[in-house]
């Protein structure tokens, strides 16, 4: 029985997951090639470092440690500078009133994101409130799709992973969720997010009734 919801946050709840791309496309330009949105789909839900070595690698470039923490650190600064304009208003469709309606059911309700801005945004969104308890990129060893950021969430909610709906728009969040022994939702394209339970287009999609109906 459904008892608790993780949400992802970038791409699930807030629409970061086009800033991420926008500061690293931003980025291999500057470093003389392009990324595409196919390759985009391949960063999300994975760690800051795991983002840089992988777009270094498509650039075929091979750094010394010391500037790859400056590139890391000069995608993060234009991140925080998108990320610092958002407002209660910058929810993806759905979002509030899903909350508002597990809330209101009586489901407990954890971030489970790999993004260590996550509290920045919670604040900047007035998100923070809705959540019983918070797991972020700071808090864990092991980024998606290893499941500790979910299971540690179900731990501090005190639910069984069985108990769990996991909301994600990255392959590799679908995949830590699975991994956890939780359902999962994928938000956005089928073909993307194969191994999920089911898959929406968004949150507006999503009812109390239909999750619960994933553990019939
Ligand atoms: C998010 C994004 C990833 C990003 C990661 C780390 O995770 O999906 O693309 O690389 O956080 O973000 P930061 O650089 O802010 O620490 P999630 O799990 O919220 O989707
Ligand atoms: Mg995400």
């Amino acid at each position: 029985k459904l008892k608790a919801c993780l949400f992802d946050l970038d791409g699930v709840l807030v629409d970061t997951a086009q800033y991420h791309y926008q500061a690293w496309k931003k980025l291999a330009n500057t470093l003389g090639f392009d990324l595409s949105a196919q390759q985009n789909e391949q960063l999300k839900g994975i760690s800051r470092t795991e983002s840089l070595n992988k777009v270094l690698a498509w650039g075929g470039l091979s750094l010394p440690a010391d500037v790859q923490v400056q590139l890391a650190e000069r995608k993060n600064a234009w991140y925080v500078e998108m990320i610092s304009a958002m407002t209660p208003a910058t929810l993806l469709p759905g979002a509030a009133a899903l909350l508002i309606e597990l809330r209101r059911e009586g489901i407990s309700i954890a971030l489970g994101s790999a993004s260590k801005n996550a509290r920045l945004i919670l604040e900047k969104t007035a998100l923070r409130d809705y959540f019983d308890a918070v797991v972020d990129g700071n808090m864990v060893i092991r980024s998606k799709p290893d499941p500790e950021v979910f299971l540690a969430g179900a731990e501090k909610l005190r639910v069984s992973a069985a108990e769990c709906v996991v909301l994600e728009d990255a392959a590799a969040g679908v995949e830590a969720a699975r991994r956890a022994g939780m359902k999962a939702v994928g938000i956005g394209n089928p073909a993307d997010l194969i191994e999920a339970d089911w898959v929406v287009p968004d949150l507006a999609a999503v009812t109390v009734e239909r999750l619960d109906e994933l553990f019939c």
